[in-house]
């Protein structure tokens, strides 16, 4: 198996003396997808970080190492050089500032650039290249070696390594997995190279996506833009001879490691305290400005949570260099002051906000003692922070999970509550109805709620990714469209 995603599992840096090291990363995607590539000694292709300086040794994992990739020795790593430049344009530019916005259905903050589309390719066709070093060690005449690549940065990458295979005949499948939302056709045909993209997809065996409304807007836009015959039941897209198949692949998590996380936190928000509580990374996509605006409609028609609850939002920084992630600081901590001026008493504020991150220790703690989790996304693929909530709900009763239906997590968590973050009233009623809700209520939810997730946890998501392309015959062809 080969794993191609824009970044590493890892990050190489430089610690104090100067010497190269490894700083984990702890995403769900790694935690599930790294043991895998250890246990069938893979590869994982991906930029390591501006710290790496290219032709040096890669750095071994330390002896004390128990994260998911200690096992990942440098032969299973490669490194792809990216210049600054190159990365600017590349993943700033086209990755941030194009498909960030336009895939989220936000076109208006969406910016089209020749050069950056420029980069874009030439990025693309780095990371295939690197790709194909590690075909050539791995491909042998048995099982066809599982080429699997990880999101919108990398959606070019699929061709080259299709059409290196098929000169070398190497026996490969290729596997696609967006993170994020896929946008209607409508919104979707604004990019201007939009057939590349879509035929860069189609390279691919299998397209997953997260629920079944971005899968049928892929197949559309292909359908529309292409011409290609398409098959909207069973999910099957016809191209350059063969049959790619598009699948529903809702992600999961950890299930169980955040349970014990949530078992051994130190408690630091008091029983008596109801909080509500908000985990994001600070992305306009998130819907922040609009939970804090719902927050403080809540203490204008409700008076009595004055000095009775508390919102606390975590915001990470992220992207600070892109300049619309730097007007949404500006705005928030504008926000915050602004309502925490006008309803703080002697004892009391009412938002605790967080501009950094926490250990995942400390996070773990917050969601087992929340009373409600806030998840108000414009937009969002999946939303992770939805799923840990609910797996670190073991106090009794339980606390209550509020999700936007623009999220995909508000398409699969049937039992949370529902509101349109983009209606204040709609928004704080439904903070209210949460802060009311009589614990049997919650508990029954919340019960519902934690089974399906720990059913469906991250190792699930990979093994029905694995299904999915395993599925398929040698020729990509299970069935034949009409
Ligand atoms: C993309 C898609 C899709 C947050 N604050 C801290 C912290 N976090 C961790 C959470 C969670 C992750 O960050 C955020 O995941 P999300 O899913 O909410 O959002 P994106 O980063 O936008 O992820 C998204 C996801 O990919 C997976 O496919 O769900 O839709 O946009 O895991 O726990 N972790 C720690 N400290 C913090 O302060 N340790």
């Amino acid at each position: 198996m080969i794993v191609i995603s824009n970044r590493l599992p890892f990050v190489i840096q430089k610690d104090d003396k100067g010497s190269t090291i490894r700083k984990h990363s702890a995403g769900g995607l790694v935690t599930a997808v790294a043991p895998v590539v250890v246990e069938h000694n893979g590869k994982w292709v991906g930029w390591p970080g501006p710290d790496y300086d290219f032709g040096a040794p890669l750095p071994e994992s330390s002896p004390d190492d128990t994260t998911p990739t200690a096992g990942l020795k440098s032969s299973n790593v490669i490194p792809v050089p990216l210049s600054p430049n190159l990365y600017q344009s590349y993943y700033n530019g086209c990755c941030n500032e194009t498909f960030w916005p336009l895939f989220h259905s936000m076109p208006d903050r969406a910016v089209f650039s020749a050069d950056y589309w420029e980069a874009y390719v030439e990025a693309n066709l780095l990371f295939a290249k690197n790709t194909i070093k590690g075909l050539d060690d791995m491909c042998t005449d048995d099982e066809p070696t599982l080429v699997w690549i990880h999101d919108y940065h990398l959606m070019l990458a699929a061709h080259a390594i299709r059409e290196y295979a098929a000169k070398k005949q190497y026996k490969i499948k290729l596997g696609f997995f967006l993170h994020i939302p896929f946008p209607s056709w409508d919104l979707f045909r604004l990019f201007p190279w939009a057939d590349e993209i879509l035929q860069g997809m189609l390279a691919c065996d299998l397209v997953g996506m997260h629920i079944h409304d971005y899968c049928i807007n892929f197949i559309d836009c292909c359908n529309r833009r292409l011409g290609t015959r398409v098959d909207s039941k069973d999910m099957l897209v016809e191209h350059g001879g063969r049959y790619v198949r598009v699948a529903p692949l809702p992600i999961g998590i950890p299930f169980s490691r955040f349970v014990s996380l949530a078992k051994e936190a130190k408690r630091t928000i008091p029983e008596d305290k109801k909080v509500v509580l908000g985990v994001d990374r600070l992305d306009y996509t998130k819907g922040l400005p609009q939970r804090l605006k719902a927050f403080e409609l809540l203490l204008v028609k409700h008076p009595e949570y004055i000095e009775k609850i508390e919102l606390l939002q975590i915001a990470v920084p992220s992207r600070t260099d892109v300049k619309e992630y730097m007007e949404l600081k500006e705005q928030m901590d504008q926000l915050v002051g602004c309502i925490n001026g006008r309803f703080s008493t002697a004892t009391w504020s009412p938002i605790r906000y967080i501009y950094g991150t926490i250990g995942q220790q400390e996070l773990a703690g917050f969601y087992r003692d929340a009373a409600i989790c806030f998840v108000t996304p414009l937009r969002d693929g999946m939303n992770l922070v939805a799923k840990e909530f609910v797996a670190c709900q073991i106090n009794s009763p339980p606390g209550v999970l509020i999700v936007s239906p623009f999220a995909g997590a508000g398409q699969n968590m049937l039992e949370a509550l529902l509101c349109n973050p983009y209606e204040l009233t709609e928004t704080m009623d439904t903070l209210h109805r949460a802060l009311t809700m009589p614990e049997d209520e919650r508990t029954l939810r919340m019960n519902y709620l934690r089974k399906r997730e720990q059913n469906q946890d991250v190792n699930f998501w990979m093994k029905s990714f694995l299904k999915a392309i395993g599925r398929l015959s040698e020729e990509g062809s299970p069935v034949v469209l009409p």
